[in-house]
């Protein structure tokens, strides 16, 4: 007699990235640079989170732009639409609706220690909204969705996926069996990239300060420039130790653009002053990012493809995500 076997199921992956500026290095090194990387592996959704972006006010003509633009940036940062699913959230309405059901099963107190939520409400007095303070269930329904197993995503999410697996294990424990529980994938190097004038910070795309943040789509001389200005210490001796915040943030950097090991750094930098060590991190950096830039110009200027990938992607999402939102209306008690 035959048998038919069924075909085992690929893990699956999720990430998103809000498009509130024009993505960072950071953003690049701690996410994207490990989305394309393991978009074969998985069954991987990658989309722009329009709707995480509201939390915080947009201009309407600008949003609009860093929307696509961050699309672009997105395949443009090699994730290819045919390997990967990739949509941008608002177009894919279950992420909206699973989230009301599971800011039922997130407790007030869980949402309150958020730190990203304490960080963004200083950071904007004036608009401290519901959906910042509920920014982590949207993201739980944004994960949960897809069933993912590995969420890839820089270590100032740990706390937000963590949350995540909470409110899947008590949904899970309440009506049996219905979400994957996701582990985090943090990069064992660029996973906390820190602002170039600050770096007791992380580097935002939605700093004040331009030169805080290298942009992915940043010229090389911009590049060059802002690593120049990069704050350091007195010190001028390039070794990676406690205490020198500024160094190490460019010795992280310069090491993962670069392949060198801290030890290697150190060596091709003895008896060398900050100068040529910032210079040597600028043109390292701009030439690692400069086939992005080549990608994106050229995404940019077919919006009819960009459009084509991103209705495509949300109709794959739509379809795949609705099996999870049934599940979880049938297993609440809602009726058809
Ligand atoms: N500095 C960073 N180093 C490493 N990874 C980072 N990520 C962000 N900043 C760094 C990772 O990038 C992914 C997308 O982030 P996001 O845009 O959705 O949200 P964010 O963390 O709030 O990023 P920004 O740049 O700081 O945006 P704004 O300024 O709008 O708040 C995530 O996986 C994140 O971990």
């Amino acid at each position: 007699m035959e048998t038919t076997q069924k075909p085992e199921r690929k893990p699956v992956i999720f990430s998103g990235i809000q498009p509130t500026g024009i993505m960072t290095l950071g953003n690049y090194l701690g996410a994207l640079k490990q989305w394309a990387m393991l978009q074969d592996e998985y069954d991987s959704y990658y989309c722009i989170v329009d709707m995480h972006a509201i939390t915080i006010r947009q201009d309407p003509a600008a949003f609009r732009k860093n929307i696509l633009s961050g699309y672009a940036l997105m395949l443009a940062c090699g994730i290819d639409p045919q390997r990967s699913t990739t949509f941008i959230q608002s177009h894919v309405k279950t992420h909206a609706e699973l989230a009301w059901i599971l800011n039922c099963y997130t407790q007030f107190g869980e949402l309150s220690r958020m730190t990203q939520f304490k960080d963004k409400s200083q950071k904007h007095p004036d608009n401290i909204n519901v959906g910042l303070f509920a920014y982590p269930s949207l993201m739980a329904a944004d994960i949960l969705l897809y069933q993912a197993d590995l969420v890839p995503v820089g270590v100032d999410q740990k706390q937000h996926l963590e949350l995540t697996r909470d409110i899947a294990t008590r949904f899970n424990s309440v009506y049996g069996n219905t979400f994957t529980l996701p582990d985090g994938y943090y990069p064992k190097a660029g996973a906390k990239i820190m602002s170039l004038q600050d770096p007791t910070k992380k580097m935002s795309k939605s700093d004040e300060n331009v030169n805080a943040f290298v942009a992915i789509l940043d010229d090389q001389d911009t590049i060059i420039r802002k690593f120049k200005r990069a704050v350091t210490d007195s010190e001028a001796q390039v070794v990676y130790r406690e205490g020198k915040d500024g160094i190490n943030n460019l010795m992280s950097i310069y090491s993962v653009v670069t392949g060198k090991t801290y030890e290697e750094i150190e060596k091709e930098f003895d008896g060398k002053g900050y100068g040529d060590f910032k210079l040597a991190v600028g043109e390292a950096v701009a030439e690692h990012l400069r086939p992005i830039r080549e990608n994106y110009a050229r995404y940019m200027n077919d919006k009819a493809y960009l459009e084509e990938c991103y209705h495509k992607g949300a109709e794959k999402a739509l379809k795949v995500s609705q099996r999870t939102l049934d599940k979880v209306h049938k297993k609440i008690g809602f009726i058809r």
